[in-house]
């Protein structure tokens, strides 16, 4: 991908893998790299969102080493840009989406040395304030847009010091209040919004307690769908990978500490998909790039975290469709696996016999995997088969002339071996009447050993006398 790569496996808990429905997939291949260093300044508290219209990730706030800050930066896939440094106040904690019916980026609340209850929309350009009214002042909320129903949902955060359980939509001229039940009042969780089943997915937070329900909003009421997964955690972030199906949770605060790990929501399970990648970290921001087909993740952290990540499909080095981490075979296009004869090998078994041709010592005789005693393409009872054999010697110009000949009823190129006195083999082949012999010259008296040497225990040997 880039020579910024930093190479890190990515691990997949067997069990939970088996849990997921659909076998793994060229797209399900998916490793951390990180794009960038440089950009937007360390920082955390930040959010961000993707505007699909101008294929950018826009960064807006967050805490940096200076404290509040209200840079815009956007980022197209190879570098950030600064965009502005007006528009909302210097604030973090706030939330953005992305209103891809009206090309607007949306941005609520935060925390600007008050609590703030302003709704904001970034155009690509400038930034408007579009509401001072809606949901109450508030920070640590999160937000996602509905593209189904044209509306940017908010729920939770802290209000002027206390836990909220509301939910808002915003249509883009005005906040309604749509739901008081649901998650209990919480801060620090996180959303996403998953266009292919038509909900708002929330996940986690802190409501007294860390969390680990997942939530979905369906734009009439929350329904739990359940609270295994991660462990309970907050300021974690999470974006809905649109080409896969899957909502992308990075990171957080668990009752360890900072975490490092990467979940995967399908629908209707979680599944951990990797634990390298970023650093352990909270309180980063992340969006779906759905041009390139890569989540996002900028900074973070209290430390002041300036990286930029992308979680995306490995690369393909082999253009089989299976990317290098997930390609037993990264360099042979036709095998995702070594399987029985290894990488750059194919596994076919062209005589169908059940042993691959690498390992078929007769890889076109279905009933042979070795030649055994009578050779590829011939039966192991081909002694049988032999009708005749004969050997005389005779002297001739001072020297003897040992002749031998068979007849066998085999196919045409039924190979045989002559031996004479059990060596000196002579490598013959029957011809199309079944047919063949050879001869050696010799100056040794006496009797001698004719053997069809792969018929020696058969007892086709003869003995003719060289006098
Ligand atoms: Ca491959
Ligand atoms: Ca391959
Ligand atoms: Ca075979
Ligand atoms: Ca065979």
């Amino acid at each position: 991908m880039s020579i910024l790569r930093i190479a890190l496996g990515v691990v997949v808990v067997a069990m939970l893998a088996l849990l997921m429905s659909a076998p793994a997939a060229a797209q399900d291949c998916m490793v951390w790299e990180q794009v960038a260093t440089t950009g937007p300044s360390p920082r955390f508290g930040h959010a961000m969102a993707y505007d699909s219209a101008r294929s950018v990730t826009v960064l807006f706030g967050g805490y940096d080493n200076d404290g509040r800050d209200g840079e815009t930066w956007e980022w197209d896939g190879s570098a950030w840009a600064l965009r502005a440094t007006s528009g909302p106040s210097s604030r973090f904690e706030h939330a953005m989406a992305y209103d891809s019916a009206r090309g607007r980026v949306v941005l609520f609340g935060g925390f600007d040395d008050s609590y703030d209850g302003e709704t904001w929309e970034w155009d690509g350009k400038v930034w408007a304030l579009r509401a001072t009214s809606g949901p109450s002042p508030r920070n640590r909320h999160a937000m996602a847009y509905d593209s189904a129903r044209g509306v940017t949902v908010l729920c939770g955060g802290f209000d002027n010091g206390a836990r909220d359980g509301e939910t808002w939509e915003w249509d883009g001229s005005a906040w309604a209040l749509r739901a008081t039940s649901g998650p209990t009042p919480r801060l620090d969780h996180a959303m996403a919004y998953d266009s292919a089943r038509g909900r708002v997915l929330l996940f986690g937070g802190y409501d007294g307690a860390l969390d680990s329900e997942t939530w979905e909003w369906d734009g009439s009421a929350w329904a739990l769908r359940g609270s295994s997964g991660p462990s309970p955690r907050y300021h974690h972030a999470m974006a809905y990978d649109s080409a896969r199906g899957r909502v992308v949770l990075f990171g957080g605060e668990d009752n360890g500490g900072r975490d490092g790990e990467t979940w995967e929501w399908d629908g209707s399970l979680w599944a951990l998909r990797a634990t390298s990648g970023p650093s352990d970290r909270l309180w980063h921001a992340m969006a779906y790039d759905s041009a390139r087909g890569v989540t996002v993740l900028f900074g973070g952290d209290l430390d002041y975290d300036g990286e930029t990540w992308e979680w995306g499909p490995d690369d393909d080095t082999d253009g089989d469709g299976t990317g290098d981490a997930c390609d037993g075979c990264p360099d042979d296009p036709n095998k995702i696996e070594p399987g029985v004869c290894g990488c750059g090998v194919p596994d076919t078994d062209r005589d169908g016999d059940g042993t691959a041709d690498c390992n078929d010592g007769c890889p076109d005789d279905p009933n042979k995997t070795e030649p055994g005693q009578c050779g590829c393409g011939v039966p192991d009872d081909c002694c049988d088969h032999v009708t005749r054999l004969k050997s005389q010697c005779k002297l001739r110009d001072g020297r003897y002339k040992i002749r031998a000949s068979m007849v066998a009823q085999l196919p045409e190129g039924t190979p045989f071996t002559f031996t004479l006195d059990g060596g000196d083999p002579h490598a013959v082949t029957l011809n199309d009447r079944g047919r063949a012999k050879t001869s050696w010259v010799t100056l040794v008296k006496g009797e001698r050993e004719v053997c069809l040497e792969e018929c020696r225990d058969a007892g086709l040997c003869r003995h003719p006398v060289c006098e």
